[in-house]
């Protein structure tokens, strides 16, 4: 069986984190998407963040992509993922080419193509137009 992992904050899921979740899933058998926790998102430089994480992890949960949910809390959560949850391939998109290529050391790591358009600060300014 072929274990995928995919992480992100999936704020205000759109059809972008949607279509990445799909492509994901058609990597392998099995997804796991690591949900960001906040103050992982504060850690990292995304203070804009709107919904929960209990309203992000919902999100990820309806579109019923996701064979397993798992929360991420600290930077280098993802090579302790990879090796304990024994995945094969990491994927995320375009956005980050290049920045986790230091994740090829534990399994195959694939970039998808970043779905133009869409984004969740276009949601949150049309939300708060002000
Ligand atoms: N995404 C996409 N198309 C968009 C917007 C987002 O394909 N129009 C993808 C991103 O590339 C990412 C996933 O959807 O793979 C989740 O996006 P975000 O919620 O913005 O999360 P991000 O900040 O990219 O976190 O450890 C966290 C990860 O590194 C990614």
């Amino acid at each position: 069986m072929k274990k995928v992992i995919t992480y992100g904050t999936y704020d205000f899921l759109h059809h972008g984190h949607v279509r990445l979740l799909e492509r994901a899933k058609a990597l392998g058998d099995y997804l796991v998407v690591g949900v960001t926790a906040d103050g992982f998102d504060h850690v990292r430089g995304k203070i804009n963040v709107c919904q929960s994480l209990t309203e992000r992890i919902e999100g990820v949960r309806a579109t019923g992509l996701a064979d397993n949910i798992i929360v991420e809390e600290y930077e280098g959560q993802k090579i302790d993922d990879i090796k304990r949850l024994e995945i094969d391939i990491f994927t995320v998109g375009s956005d980050w080419i290049g920045k986790f290529d230091y994740l090829k050391e534990y399994c195959e790591v694939v970039y998808l193509d970043r779905t133009e358009g869409i984004s969740s600060s276009e949601i949150r300014s049309a939300k708060n137009p002000l």
